[in-house]
């Protein structure tokens, strides 16, 4: 509730974009709990945060967990944050236990997850992990114009004292806490999820450009109208993604006109596309036809599509679902297996470490929504399976 305050919304959500005033704000909150509880905070190029608990043998690779502290425009309280502060809770409970792992523990907040300011998302878990090259990151640019460089140069002016790592240190494992963002828990009345993977996931940019005219005197037959063109790609898009089975996600979350005028021709659109299915041989096949459906509706108009993210369907270790499994078994919280449909940072660090997810339910499964919300109970469930799986590892000699 504390964090939710930075970049709170009337509507009792959360509006913290990634490396804003609210986002450096929230993270200034954590780090002096950090020094409160006698562990140490730091960054790295691309404005990852990390929060440490050093263990007795400092030089062994450390276990990580965490999430995301930036939000969509309205988001929830607990949409990354959870994760990040469950870790924070296992931190504290070590303190208060008075033992010391013999890794050292720490808590991650990835940059720019959200990919709502910044696209595409997961900018720091993916350039942490060496998915994505420093120079592509810090080169995009928001809606303002502004780029991931500049806004972490904002970040670096703003924590001065914060020192900084390499990317690409070495990890032992990574557990990410967070909520479901679907009901299946909450319908099933369980508290903890064994996330097995997550579905893939492909983003698109598309750009179409036509002229700008006067809405009165231009007839249509001279009309290069980019509004029109877009609608008319969207259409098709829907129509290709449709399935009976109701398993293919399909979305246009950003839909930029310009001039942006009543009396105007639109000039220009920009659109993203978002396409998500678990089989990452449909996820190929419908994201192959993204660009010559959108030619082939271009009309008039010019358009060009940029991929901007493409992520097939993968699947966590065993080693680590059952890990998480026995911990959930022996704390008797009722639990189960379950795909992740939201994409996370997981995905990033599953191909550097040993990786795996803790799910709680959220209210409705809903989520990306100002009313998103969690159960106490819930919430400490999944803190305690965490700490659980944390400190099992923190203790799992080389
Ligand atoms: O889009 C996603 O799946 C994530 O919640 N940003
Ligand atoms: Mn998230
Ligand atoms: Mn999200």
């Amino acid at each position: 509730m504390t964090l939710a305050r930075h970049g709170a919304t009337s509507r009792g959500g959360v509006n913290r974009q990634a490396l804003s005033a609210e986002d450096i704000e929230a993270r200034r909150t954590m780090i002096g709990w950090a020094r409160g509880i006698g562990c140490s905070a730091f960054g790295d190029a691309l404005g990852n945060f990390f929060i440490r608990l050093e263990g007795s043998r400092p030089e062994l690779a450390p276990v990580l967990t965490g999430s995301h502290l930036d939000s969509q425009p309205t988001g929830g309280k607990f949409d990354g944050v959870y994760g990040v502060l469950a870790g924070f809770e296992v931190l504290q409970a070590i303190r208060d236990s008075g033992l010391v792992p013999v890794r050292s523990v720490e808590v991650v907040s990835w940059m720019n997850e959200e990919g709502s300011r910044f696209a595409p998302g997961m900018m720091g878990s993916a350039g942490f992990a060496g998915a994505r090259t420093l120079t592509e990151i810090l080169s995009v640019r928001d809606a303002g114009q502004q780029s991931v460089a500049e806004a972490l140069a904002e970040l670096a002016r703003a924590l001065p004292d914060l020192p900084s790592r390499p990317l690409r240190t070495p990890v032992h494992s990574y557990i990410e806490a967070h909520i479901e963002q679907a009901p299946v828990l909450e319908a099933r009345r369980l508290p903890i999820g064994i996330v097995t993977g997550i579905q893939g996931k492909r983003t698109f940019r598309a750009t179409v450009t036509g002229e700008e005219s006067h809405a009165g005197t231009t007839p249509h037959r001279r009309r290069r109208d980019a509004l029109l063109s877009a609608t008319g790609m969207v259409q098709a898009l829907e129509k290709l993604c449709f399935d009976p089975q109701d398993i293919t996600r399909f979305t246009v979350g950003m839909f930029r006109v310009e001039p942006n005028a009543p009396s105007v021709i639109p000039a220009k659109v920009v659109f993203s596309i978002d396409i998500r299915h678990e089989s990452s041989q449909r996820l190929i096949e419908l994201g192959d036809a993204v660009l010559p459906l959108c030619s082939a509706h271009a009309g008039p108009c010019d358009v060009r599509v940029e991929e901007l993210s493409t992520a097939m369907s993968l699947e966590f270790p065993e080693s680590i679902r059952s890990d998480i499994e026995k911990a959930a078994a022996r704390l008797g919280l009722g639990h189960m297996r379950l795909l992740s449909a939201a994409g996370h940072d997981a995905r990033y660090l599953n191909d550097h470490c040993e990786t795996g997810m803790i799910f709680i339910p959220c209210l409705k499964g809903v989520s990306h929504h100002e009313s998103e919300s969690a159960t106490a109970a819930d919430l400490a469930a999944g803190a305690r399976v965490l700490a659980e799986v944390v400190w099992a590892r923190a203790n799992d000699l080389p």
